[in-house]
C-alpha cells in the first residue's frame, strides 16, 4: 500500500470477482482513505537559521520547554525528527539537519540522507539571502512537484539593527528585504523559482508579528489543496489499475475464443442441437465477467445515453445473430461448415464492443468522483 491508500491486491481480486460492476461504490469506499492523508513537510535549510525555532514557535512552546525541539548555535539538530501542528495532527513537521554541517556537507549528501521524496512540502529557511545551497535544493523540491515556502526567519534582528539608523522605516526595510529575496531565488540560469507569496520573512521570537500568522494560514491552506492533489492521483492510478486489471481479463476471455467456437460449431452440425446457444452462453459469461450493468438495472440507469445505448447496441447484435444462425441452422452442411469461422469473429466482435462498453463504464464512474 502506499502512501494514497491504493492496495494493487485489491484492485485485481475486485476486477475478478465483479468486473467494472459496482464500481462507484468501489472508487467511493478506496477513496475515503484519502481524507486521511497526512501531509509531511519537511522543514530544511541552512544550519542555524531557525528551523528548530520555528517549530517550537508554532507550537507555542519556549524554546527551553521540556517538550521543544533543540535549539541554539550548538544544539545543532543530527536526525529527522516528527512533531505534529498544534491543532491539526494530519500535519507533521520534520525537523531536519541543517546543511552545512559536518554530517551533511553538501546538498548531495543532503538529498541521499534526509530522502527529500519522503516529504509533501516543504519550508526552507534561509539566513540573509538564499545562497547557492537554497536554490539548488529549491530548484531539487521543485522537480519533484513538491509546494515550498521560503522563510528568512531573525526579522526581529533586522529591525532592531535598522532601529538604530536616524533614517528608520520598518516598512520600507521588509520590503527591500523581500525584493531582495525575490530576486535571490532563482536558479543558476537565472529561472525565478517561486514569487512573492511564498516568501515569508519572520521572528520566530515573535509569532503574532509580520509574516507569521500569514505562513500559519498557509499551511493549513495547503492541506485540503494536497488531499485534493492526491484525491486526483488516487484516482488516476486506481483508474489505470483498473483498466490494466479488466484488459488482461478480456486476454484471457479472448484466449479461450476458439474453444468456444469448435464447440458451438460441433454441436451445430446436429440439427436441433443449439450451437448457438454455446456461443450465447459465453456471451452472458463475458458480460458477468466484466460485470456490464444489464438493461434496467440501478447502475445502467445511472450511466450516460450514449453508454446505455452503447450496451444497447450489444444486445441487439445478440439478438440479430440468434435469429440468423436460427435461420441458417436448418440448411443441412451449411450451418456446421460456417459456424467455426462466423462463431470466432462473432464472438470477438462481442468481447470488443464488451470491452470498451466496460472501459466507458469505469471512465465514467471516474469522471462523477472528480471534485473541484
Ligand atoms: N533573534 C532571533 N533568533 C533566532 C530566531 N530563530 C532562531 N534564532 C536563534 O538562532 C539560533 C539557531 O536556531 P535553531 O532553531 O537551533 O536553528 P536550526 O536551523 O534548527 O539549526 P540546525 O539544527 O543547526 O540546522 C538559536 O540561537 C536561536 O535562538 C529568530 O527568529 N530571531
Ligand atoms: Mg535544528
Amino acid at each position: 500500500m502506499d502512501f494514497t491508500g491504493i492496495n494493487l491486491e485489491e484492485v485485481k481480486e475486485y476486477v475478478d470477482r465483479n468486473g467494472v460492476s459496482n464500481i462507484e461504490e468501489f472508487f467511493k469506499k478506496t477513496l475515503e482513505r484519502w481524507q486521511n492523508i497526512e501531509m509531511n513537510i519537511g522543514i530544511t535549510g541552512n544550519s542555524g537559521a531557525g528551523k528548530s525555532s520555528f517549530i517550537n514557535a508554532i507550537r507555542g512552546l519556549d524554546n527551553d520547554d521540556e517538550k521543544a525541539a533543540k535549539v541554539g548555535v550548538t544544539e545543532t539538530t543530527l536526525e529527522p525528527k516528527c512533531y505534529d501542528h498544534p491543532t491539526n495532527s494530519k500535519i507533521k513537521y520534520w525537523d531536519l539537519p541543517g546543511i552545512g554541517t559536518p554530517k551533511y556537507p553538501d546538498l548531495e549528501t543532503y538529498c541521499r540522507k534526509v530522502q527529500l521524496e519522503r516529504y509533501s512540502a516543504f519550508l526552507v529557511f534561509t539566513i540573509d539571502r538564499f545562497t547557492e545551497n537554497d536554490q539548488k535544493l529549491a530548484k531539487k523540491i521543485q522537480s519533484t512537484d513538491r509546494s515550498f515556502f521560503f522563510i528568512r526567519a531573525k526579522i526581529d534582528q533586522n529591525v532592531l539593527a535598522e532601529k538604530r539608523k536616524r533614517s528608520f522605516n520598518e516598512d520600507a526595510m521588509l520590503q527591500k528585504i523581500r525584493r531582495y529575496s525575490l530576486e535571490n531565488l532563482v536558479d543558476e540560469d537565472g529561472k525565478q523559482l517561486g514569487n512573492e507569496q511564498k516568501i515569508f520573512l519572520i521572528s520566530n521570537h515573535y509569532p503574532a508579528k509580520w509574516d507569521f500568522p500569514r505562513l500559519t494560514q498557509a499551511i493549513l491552506d495547503a492541506l485540503p489543496s494536497f488531499q485534493r492533489e492526491s484525491l486526483a492521483l488516487s484516482l488516476g492510478t486506481l483508474t489505470s489499475l483498473l483498466t490494466e486489471a479488466l484488459q488482461r481479463k478480456v486476454q484471457i476471455l479472448k484466449d479461450r475464443l476458439w474453444v468456444v467456437a469448435s464447440a458451438s460449431a460441433a454441436v451445430a452440425v446436429v440439427p436441433l442441437s443449439g450451437g448457438v446457444h454455446v456461443a450465447m452462453n459465453e456471451i452472458s459469461f463475458y458480460r458477468s465477467q466484466l460485470g456490464l450493468p444489464e438493461e434496467g438495472s440501478q447502475n445502467f440507469e445511472m450511466l450516460s445515453e450514449s453508454t446505455q445505448r452503447d450496451l444497447k447496441a450489444i444486445g441487439e447484435l445478440m439478438a440479430e445473430y440468434a435469429a440468423e444462425q436460427e435461420a441458417t441452422r436448418w440448411i443441412p452442411f451449411v450451418s456446421g461448415a460456417m459456424s467455426y469461422g462466423s462463431t470466432c469473429s462473432f464472438l470477438k466482435q462481442c468481447l470488443e464492443k464488451m470491452e470498451k462498453t466496460a472501459l466507458l463504464v469505469l471512465q465514467e464512474a471516474y469522471l462523477n468522483f472528480k471534485i473541484d
